[in-house]
């Protein structure tokens, strides 16, 4: 069984930096990642690419044979990529099923929430063995905004509903959030969508005319009783590997290191040996991981660190990040002057 991640959103959300980011954390974690990149209009690929459906079709070549606009050419990708299912297929499988797979989707939202092509290709994903996790990053800035949060939330339950898979939605770029003012409420409002009734000043005073219909739509999510969001700081470690556990557990993934690959010091890869002996799914130690902070898993903290003292955290992080160079470069100091101490010739003192 292989595990990953159908990463969509709307153009500009963050996937592909997304990806790259969760590429280079788990690669710091010993945790085997590959990443299919399937929007063929995506052309500055910041991350190593496993796969790219630019080898199979172009939205440019899509275009320009059938003289389609840029979202009928994308559509026609997809169709096209649909078809041609085995060039995927067989391009999978040279990953390897201890690979874990991304695949960055365009942006365009129909593709996750009305086209079939893409719930097809998960499907047969499925059939083949992947267990995957919808992760729909929705850019934070929307939420500065009454009619835009509803937009954001209708978005996220039809994603929801469309592919049909475990479903992670993601408020991403919270570090941003701050330079767009206060927001009418906390973070967790947002986040946890539990009674949206109180976005109804702000939504009778922006447009009157559509205040019904605006609480009828709140009202229908508040019905399906579906949608909740996480936050990222993609640059954030700590959100990064919240993300990363919420996922896991949304799919079911527990990593369990190779026995040859390299372990912290004193960690045993040994099923029976004593928990905080043991490396987790992050290649930690469980041991090591009780003297750190946890990750930020409430979105009180997220609030604190992003929001309400975003200065003072920032100044407390680059003081953290001074110590820990100073301690690297103490600690290659003392090796350099061990190994040359060591490797100081005996020399007899003759008299
Ligand atoms: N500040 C900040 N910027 C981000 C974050 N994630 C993405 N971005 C920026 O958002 C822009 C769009 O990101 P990209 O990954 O290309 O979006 P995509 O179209 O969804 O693939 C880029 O300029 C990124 O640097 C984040 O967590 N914080
Ligand atoms: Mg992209």
């Amino acid at each position: 069984m292989t595990f990953g991640e159908v990463v969509c959103g709307s153009p500009g959300s963050g996937k592909s930096t997304y990806c790259y980011g969760k590429h280079q954390l788990f690669t710091a974690l010993n945790r085997p990642i590959a990443i299919v990149n399937l929007d063929p209009a995506n052309e500055n690929i910041p991350y190593p690419c496993a796969i790219d459906i630019s080898s199979l079709i172009t939205l440019q070549d899509a275009m320009e044979e059938h003289g389609l606009g840029p979202n009928g050419g994308m559509l026609y990708c997809m169709e096209y990529l649909e078809a041609n299912y085995d060039w995927l297929e067989d391009r999978l499988k040279e990953l390897g099923p201890e690979s874990y797979v991304l695949f960055d989707l365009p942006g365009q939202v129909e593709l996750s929430t009305n086209h079939e092509s893409v719930k097809r290709i998960v499907k047969r994903l499925g059939k083949s063995g992947f267990r995957l996790s919808a992760v729909h990053l929705c850019d934070a800035h929307y939420i500065t905004d009454a009619s835009k949060y509803i937009s954001v939330l209708m978005l996220s339950l039809r994603a929801m509903l469309h592919l049909e898979l475990p479903h992670i939605n993601v408020l991403s770029k919270v570090d941003l959030l701050k330079q767009y003012g206060d927001l009418d409420f906390n973070l967790d409002f947002y986040t946890e969508v539990q009674d949206l009734s109180y976005l109804e000043n702000a939504l009778s005073t922006a447009s009157p005319r559509f205040s019904a219909l605006n609480m009828a739509i709140c009202s229908l999510i508040e019905d399906y009783s579906l949608v909740g969001f996480e936050t990222l700081a993609v640059e954030d470690k700590e959100s990064m590997l919240h993300l990363t556990r919420v996922i896991d557990k949304a799919t079911g993934c527990i990593f369990v290191p190779s026995a040859d690959a390299p372990l912290p010091d004193g960690a045993v890869n040994d099923a029976h040996a004593p928990p905080a002996q043991r490396p987790n799914a992050f290649g930690l130690m469980t041991s090591a991981m009780s003297n750190v902070r946890g990750p930020r898993s409430d979105v009180r903290d997220v609030q604190e660190r992003w929001i309400d003292a975003r200065e003072e955290w920032d100044a407390y992080e680059k003081a953290q990040w001074r110590r820990e160079g100073q301690l690297v470069k103490d600690e290659e100091a003392r090796r350099k002057n061990g190994i040359r101490q060591r490797g100081a010739p005996d020399v007899e003192m003759k008299t």
